[in-house]
């Protein structure tokens, strides 16, 4: 890569080849829900079992030893390694894939699944198998102050700031399996755009907020991921 600053985003469909769902795809519904129904904090307070059972059941499915990363994250982890420039890879996924592939320049703007957070005093904890709406929390003792460590519609997403900063200097931005509906990180191409960056869609197909984008590969992540950042 020819460029002095690289920042990636990705999103689900870098995952889905992992076996992972994405949410708004042809499959994506979970028990007859849309994700903007039950990733609010209102279906939290209303339906508390409900919340839980969507995290429980995803957080499962991570741990079940059937999803491993795949060519795609394998190929971030290596550009972060072989890149001699600034590098921040920002994954809108609560999975630990990356992680798993080897990156470490790496924020979960959306939170992550594999950890819980006490809602009265914002500490974490990891968490390796069901978290329950009764589970008294460690810090507090109390039950029903935990919840899963994720950013719901309507909250802020985590580390904005450094993640503005790396974008109003990046270079180069490259977007991967996001469909451009969610904000604010649907808005980051502009933002990179401003920065005078060259700007990248790796999709299956056009997300929302394809046009923005000065260079398009579509297909599957793990063939187009590789093959553009080798
Ligand atoms: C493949 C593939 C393969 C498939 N290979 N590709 C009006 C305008 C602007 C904003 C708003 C608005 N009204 C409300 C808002 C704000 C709201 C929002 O954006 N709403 C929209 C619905 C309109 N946003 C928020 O509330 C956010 N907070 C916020 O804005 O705070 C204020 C703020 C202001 C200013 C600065 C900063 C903050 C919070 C959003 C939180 C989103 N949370 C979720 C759940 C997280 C936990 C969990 O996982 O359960 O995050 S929702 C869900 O969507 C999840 C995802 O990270 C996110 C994005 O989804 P993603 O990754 O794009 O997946 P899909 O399924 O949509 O797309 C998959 C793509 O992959 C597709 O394109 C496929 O083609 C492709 N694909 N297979 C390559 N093999």
């Amino acid at each position: 890569m020819q460029y002095k600053s690289i920042v990636v985003l990705t999103g689900a469909g870098i995952s889905a080849e992992s076996g992972i769902r994405t949410f708004r795809g042809a499959d994506g519904l979970w028990e007859n829900h849309r994700i903007e129904e039950v990733a609010t904090p209102e279906a939290f307070v209303h339906n508390p079992q409900l919340v839980q059972r969507f995290y429980n059941e995803r957080r499962r499915q991570l741990l079940s030893g059937d999803i491993i990363p795949n060519a795609a994250h394998r190929a971030l982890a290596t550009l972060e390694r072989e890149f001699s420039g600034d590098f921040l890879l920002v994954t809108q996924n609560i999975d630990d894939l990356h992680e798993r592939a080897g990156s470490h320049k790496l924020i979960h703007m959306h939170g992550e699944l594999l950890k819980a957070r006490c809602s009265a005093s914002g500490q974490l904890f990891s968490i390796d198998s069901n978290l329950e709406v009764n589970d008294r929390c460690h810090c507090c003792n109390l039950a029903g102050t935990l919840r899963p460590h994720v950013v719901w519609f309507g909250e802020m997403p985590l580390q904005m700031d450094t993640i503005y900063e790396a974008l109003s200097q990046c270079a180069m931005f490259i977007s991967i399996g996001t469909s451009g509906n969610v904000y604010p990180a649907a808005g980051f191409v502009e933002c990179a755009n401003q920065a005078g960056a060259h700007s990248v869609e790796l999709n299956l197909e056009p997300s929302s907020v394809g046009d923005a984008f000065a260079e398009h590969r579509f297909g599957p992540a793990s063939e187009v991921v590789s093959g553009y950042v080798q």
